[in-house]
């Protein structure tokens, strides 16, 4: 809840977007301030170049994590049709209206990462157990990382950073899986405009989810 799922995509989207909306950020989320529960009630997706499909979720409770295991495995098998509301997703019989996933995107802030409670990293673990069960990649993607994009001269090198890979080493190390597999964002919050960093550390997430998933693209 509130990891800046939502916020990742539309992100992403603005910068992919960038000419036609002439530098702006867009915005596809309705915001509700304070928000208890998930905001994002319905499984949707948006397409990049008539070929790419990048699906939200609802962000889960801890307390319901079994529950968020099956799930997910029906999204990620194909059974649940988008628009699809999440908390009806158990209550109703499976069909093989959605599409296949070819890769997992979990998404965490920084804030939680840097305090992870010892039932959350369970939680991921049986995740991406699961995940590896079917063969499907998972990338962690460490949101709210805005610090680190504050003072950037140099774009080109941002991963090499002592700072960035500092974080991406902890949340790994305290994740159990591989450095490879995990990608920082600041996204647009505030901001109307693009940005060239975010839009920089955006687009290396965004491309290395491209790549995760492109065993599968070939096998097609
Ligand atoms: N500072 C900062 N704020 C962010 C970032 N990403 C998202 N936000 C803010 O965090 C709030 C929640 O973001 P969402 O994108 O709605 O999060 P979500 O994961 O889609 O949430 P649910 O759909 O409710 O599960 C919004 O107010 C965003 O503007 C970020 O990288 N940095
Ligand atoms: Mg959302």
């Amino acid at each position: 809840m509130g990891s800046g799922k939502s916020s990742f995509l539309n992100s992403v989207l603005s910068e992919l977007k960038r000419e036609e909306l002439n530098d702006r950020v867009q915005n596809l989320q309705v915001v509700r301030p304070g928000a208890q529960t998930s905001v994002t009630q319905r499984l949707r997706s948006h397409t990049f170049k008539d070929k790419i499909k990048i699906f939200d979720t609802a962000g889960f409770e801890l307390e319901k994590t079994v529950n968020t295991t099956l799930i997910l495995k029906k999204i990620v098998d194909g059974e649940v049709a988008e628009g699809t509301k999440f908390d009806d997703i158990l209550k109703t019989k499976s069909s093989m209206e959605g599409d296949k996933i070819h890769c997992v995107v979990l998404v965490i802030s920084i804030h939680s990462a840097d305090n992870l409670d010892p039932a959350l990293i369970q939680f991921y673990e049986q995740l991406i157990g699961m995940l590896t069960d079917i063969e499907v990649p998972c990338q962690l993607l460490v949101t709210f990382v805005d610090k680190l994009v504050e003072k950037t001269e140099d774009l080109k090198n941002l991963y090499r950073r002592r700072d960035i890979k500092q974080k991406i080493e902890n949340v790994a190390k305290k994740m159990r899986i591989s450095t490879s597999n995990v990608l920082v964002v600041s996204n647009y919050f505030q901001e109307t405009k693009i940005n060239q960093i975010k839009g920089t550390l955006l687009l290396e997430a965004f491309g290395q989810m491209l790549m995760a998933a492109k065993p599968f693209q070939e096998r097609m």
